[in-house]
């Protein structure tokens, strides 16, 4: 009986410390993004994905609210479709399992992505062999082109994304990189890309999960948006790292 009471204060503490967290990026999304996620992911439960997070994963630089918010709506209780995870960055050091976003090499000119101004397939690949085979094609964003990915299936522990990407202008091209949310709340984070010339994987992305509240077992959806913002850059090989699996 002692133990069923005391389960039962235990939980509405963690509904309220919860209740707090949701709450919290609300109110300071637009001036204080960083410290908005710290307190939303202060009440993740996965305590090994926040740990990782924080040793491991550049920290997201900006976190936005839309104007037309819609409410948000419950994530769903079922696990993403299986798909293909593989150590694709291994050679730079990371062994986190990865797998490649809806036609994130662009191989099938650019299928299912969104493409909006001076936005175009590349005749000019990657050249490291991430997946099957050595591709031939990326996606090159001039300055004002956006790109949004197709819907991404997420689970609990899906904590970061990374990229290849070179610039081919004659100055140093940049690219915004945002983080789309389908929980209603549209918030974004964000980060500037400035990649060189040579074709070089991007440092690990935070998704900032603690903004999307996937149940255990759940799932949910998010996009990636990119906006060239100087320059020409081209990008290939769009990878996430999946659920926590070490
Ligand atoms: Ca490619």
């Amino acid at each position: 009986m002692l133990r069923f009471k005391y389960s039962r204060a235990a939980s509405g503490i963690a509904t309220a410390i919860a209740a707090v967290a949701i709450m919290a990026p609300v109110a300071d999304a637009a001036d204080k993004p960083e410290k908005a996620a710290k307190v939303d992911n202060a009440a993740k439960v996965d305590n090994a994905a926040k740990v990782e997070n924080a040793r491991n994963v550049e920290t997201a630089g900006e976190a936005e609210n839309e104007a037309g918010a819609v409410a948000p709506k419950k994530p769903a209780a079922t696990p993403c479709e299986d798909r293909t995870f593989a150590k694709v960055f291994s050679t730079w050091h990371d062994n986190a399992l990865y797998t490649l976003a809806g036609d994130g090499d662009f191989e099938n000119q650019a299928a299912g992505w969104t493409l909006e101004g001076p936005a175009s397939v590349a005749a000019d690949g990657s050249p490291f062999l991430l997946g099957a085979a050595l591709g031939a094609s990326s996606l090159e964003l001039a300055a004002g082109a956006v790109a949004v990915s197709p819907p991404i299936c997420v689970e609990r522990g899906f904590k970061s994304f990374r990229f290849v990407a070179r610039s081919v202008s004659v100055g140093q091209g940049a690219l915004r990189v945002q983080v789309l949310y389908a929980n209603g709340k549209r918030k974004k984070v964000a980060r500037r890309v400035r990649p060189d010339a040579e074709w070089a994987p991007t440092r690990k992305i935070s998704l900032a999960q603690g903004l999307f509240h996937v149940r255990r077992h759940g799932s949910t959806t998010i996009q990636l948006r990119f906006t060239g913002s100087a320059g020409t850059v081209r990008l290939d090989d769009v990878y996430i790292d999946p659920f926590y699996r070490r």
